[in-house]
């Protein structure tokens, strides 16, 4: 890769790193098309059961490079969500692991999309979220109008999506956008603390957790009825199912294969 750094440590955790810390990791092509490929990889390897996606140098993600883009502004935005963004964001909600958003900075417009996307967010005291499309025109993307508003609510929704102000971190965790604030000194030391948990977890239910938790999103409770009961049975055919019960009868801790 030349725009990101792709690491798999031996625990299962696997590290994405936007690499264009110059342009505050803005997304060109080479960098768009890199994280769809990125997130192929996560998910065709087996041995990866956790994921960390960060940002090198001082920011998270500034969303679509503006210079990149200079002299293009009749070019077609269907085209460009469609082709780079929108493929980046269906990856990561049905990618069946973990995704941890390590928020190292700023996270801006498309940008701010792809850490709301994350499973899990560990924000830095000195990172902050903002939905800036409207600073310049636009409207939020990449899934910013499907995750806003639910983690927010509506009327805050439409605040942040219409003023484009910046929330910092403290103020990201009080409203749910971010699970937990810590100095920036402390970010990888729980980032990967929680990472190697969920890579020795029963991967096989996390990703089915996730997968209820999306559909919970838009269906009724009689759906999410039967949908549990369809998840519990593959579930219960896993293997890590029988090593949990088997290491409580046996008062052991579970050693969990994620299969
Ligand atoms: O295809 C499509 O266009 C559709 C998709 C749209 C999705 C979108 O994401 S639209 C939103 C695009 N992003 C922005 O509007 C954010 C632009 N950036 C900023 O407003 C600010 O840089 C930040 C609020 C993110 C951070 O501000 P600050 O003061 O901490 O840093 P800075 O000095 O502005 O930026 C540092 C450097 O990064 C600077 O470079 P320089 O001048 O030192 O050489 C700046 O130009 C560069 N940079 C930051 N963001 C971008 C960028 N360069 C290119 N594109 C960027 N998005």
């Amino acid at each position: 890769y030349t725009s990101l750094l792709y690491d798999v440590r031996p625990d299962g955790v696997a590290t994405i790193t936007l690499n264009r810390p110059e342009v505050f990791n803005a997304f060109n092509d080479p960098l768009s098309y890199e994280l769809q490929d990125a997130l192929k990889q996560v998910a065709r390897d087996a041995t990866v059961r956790a994921v960390v996606l960060t940002g090198a140098g001082r920011a998270f993600c500034s969303g679509q490079d503006l210079k990149a883009t200079q002299g293009q502004e009749k070019r077609s935005f269907y085209d460009s969500l469609h082709k780079r963004y929108n493929p980046i964001i269906r990856a990561m909600r049905s990618l069946p692991k973990p995704i941890i958003g390590r928020l190292n900075g700023v996270a801006a417009g498309a940008g701010c999309s792809l850490a709301l996307a994350c499973d899990v967010l560990i924000a830095s005291e000195a990172a902050s979220l903002i939905e800036i499309f409207i600073n310049i025109g636009l409207v939020p993307d990449s899934g910013s109008s499907y995750f806003l508003p639910r983690a927010v609510g509506s009327l805050k929704a439409f605040e942040l999506a219409t003023l484009g102000s910046k929330v910092p971190a403290d103020e990201a965790l009080r409203l749910g956008l971010v699970n937990q604030v810590v100095p920036a000194e402390q970010l990888d030391d729980v980032t990967y603390a929680l990472a190697a948990r969920y890579a020795s977890a029963p991967t096989k239910s996390i990703g089915l957790i996730k997968q209820m938790l999306n559909k919970a999103g838009t269906a009724t409770l009689d759906e999410m009825l039967d949908y549990e009961a369809h998840c519990q049975q593959i579930a219960g055919e896993s293997e890590d199912y029988q090593e949990g019960v088997t290491a409580f009868r046996e008062k052991r801790k579970p050693v969990f294969k994620g299969v």
